[in-house]
């Protein structure tokens, strides 16, 4: 509930009253008992209250009869969620898959009697495409979603480009996590000196992957790619929608999964991180455990360090915000960049000098030395590109 909470405020909601109750199931017609909306039409009507939020994911029919038995706007938690994320999406990316997530949300909503909720009410859970629209015929919605999943095609091409255009002899690594666990922080200490990436104490800060270079001890360098953040009972149309900007996750070398140790349900934040990541097939890459806010943990709970110590061999304790554990942290980064790249010295005849220069794209070069007839490399090589340098090799014999 304090969780819902923030994500209200995060959404621009004061919250003047909560309530649970404890159920078996819920209702199929109302979600709570019927008692529990009079009680709960009782303290809107006292507090004038202009919206209740769920933390569920309600049905089309529950929403309907809520809303007719309140008579104010309801919102379940997945639609106050995407109306955080059209509020935040800023480039065309995540505009495009904050659409496409609200319409496909919205489409088996669409036979619910919208109208009546007119526009004065205004304010959040109206942001979406959807009141402008929800006259208009479901045939209409659905060409949208089918041109916007083209327009997702073709963003995903362009990364694709990109993507080939970058220096594939670095290490990339993205950070994941909880939302609010400190993962734009960590990226601004990682890459201190570089443009400063937004941090916020709301949810959903973060909605575009950003990347930075990184400079390791020996003058090596890797690519860190902060992305957006997770959160339980996300709505799964949303992670589909976010697949572009989540692809970033999918292609990294190593992954950083940075959680909020101060917060009291870290464990339960770590479990809904690793439940997505698996959903992204990304849940066997080499990961970091890397456990921040180390300076806003309480003295109590500091067994938890060696707790988690034990769970996680290679954790690793810091506080982003304070620069705490940064060199630690870079240390095992690269302890783990060793383990999966390994290096060669090669020996290629100057008639094939345009292979030893495909060899510089694919590994760092620490050595070179020229003779008459060869140039000698010495280049450490992730095993993603082991096969490339492989055919490589094989050419310039
Ligand atoms: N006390 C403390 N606060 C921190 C630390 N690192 C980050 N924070 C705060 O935690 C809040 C969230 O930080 P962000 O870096 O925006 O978190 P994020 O993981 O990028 O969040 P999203 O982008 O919303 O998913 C901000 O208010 C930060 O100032 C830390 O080491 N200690
Ligand atoms: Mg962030």
């Amino acid at each position: 509930m304090n969780e819902l909470a923030l994500l209200a405020d995060t959404a621009g909601a004061d919250v003047l009253y909560r309530m649970t109750q404890e159920r078996t199931t819920p209702d199929g017609a109302l979600y709570l008992g019927k008692g529990k909306v009079e009680e709960l039409k009782r303290h809107v009507d006292a507090l004038e209250i202009q919206i209740a939020i769920f933390d569920d994911e309600l049905t089309p029919v529950q929403l309907r009869n809520l809303e007719k038995e309140l008579n104010i706007k309801v919102l379940d938690r997945s639609s106050l969620i995407l109306d955080i994320f059209a509020s935040r999406a800023r480039t065309r990316e995540a505009k495009t898959q904050i659409e496409l997530a609200q319409l496909e949300y919205l489409l088996p909503r669409l036979t619910r009697a919208w109208t009546h909720l007119s526009k004065q009410h205004g304010g959040i859970g109206t942001k979406g495409p959807g009141e402008t629209q929800i006259e208009t015929d479901r045939r209409l919605v659905k060409t949208r979603i089918s041109l916007l999943k083209e327009k997702l095609v073709a963003i995903e091409q362009q990364h694709a480009t990109r993507r080939s255009g970058r220096s594939d002899e670095l290490t990339r690594i993205a950070l994941v996590g909880y939302t609010n666990a400190g993962k734009s922080s960590l990226l601004n200490t990682l890459a201190a000196g570089d443009s400063n990436v937004f941090v916020e104490n709301r949810l959903f800060a973060t909605l575009d992957a950003t990347t930075r270079g990184v400079e390791f001890a020996h003058g090596r360098r890797a690519l860190v790619t902060d992305t957006v953040g997770f959160i339980r009972k996300l709505p799964p149309k949303l992670i589909a929608s976010f697949r572009t900007t989540l692809s970033e996750v999918q292609e990294a070398d190593v992954l950083l999964h940075v959680v909020d140790i101060a917060n009291l349900q870290f464990e339960e934040q770590i479990e809904v991180v690793n439940g997505t990541l698996q959903e992204l097939g990304s849940h066997l890459k080499p990961t970091i455990m890397v456990f921040n806010k180390l300076d806003a943990l309480d003295d109590d709970r500091k067994y938890l360090l060696a707790e988690m110590r034990a769970r996680y061999p290679h954790a690793v304790f810091i506080s982003a915000q304070r620069g705490i554990g940064i060199e630690r942290l870079k240390s095992e980064i690269e302890k783990v960049i060793t383990e999966s790249s390994f290096e060669l010295t090669v020996e290629i005849p100057m008639a094939h000098y345009d292979i030893a220069s495909r060899l510089y794209e694919l590994g760092e070069v620490s050595e070179r030395v020229f003779s008459e007839t060869h140039v000698r490399l010495r280049l450490r090589v992730h095993v993603r590109n082991k096969e490339r340098v492989e055919r490589l090799l094989a050419a310039a014999a």
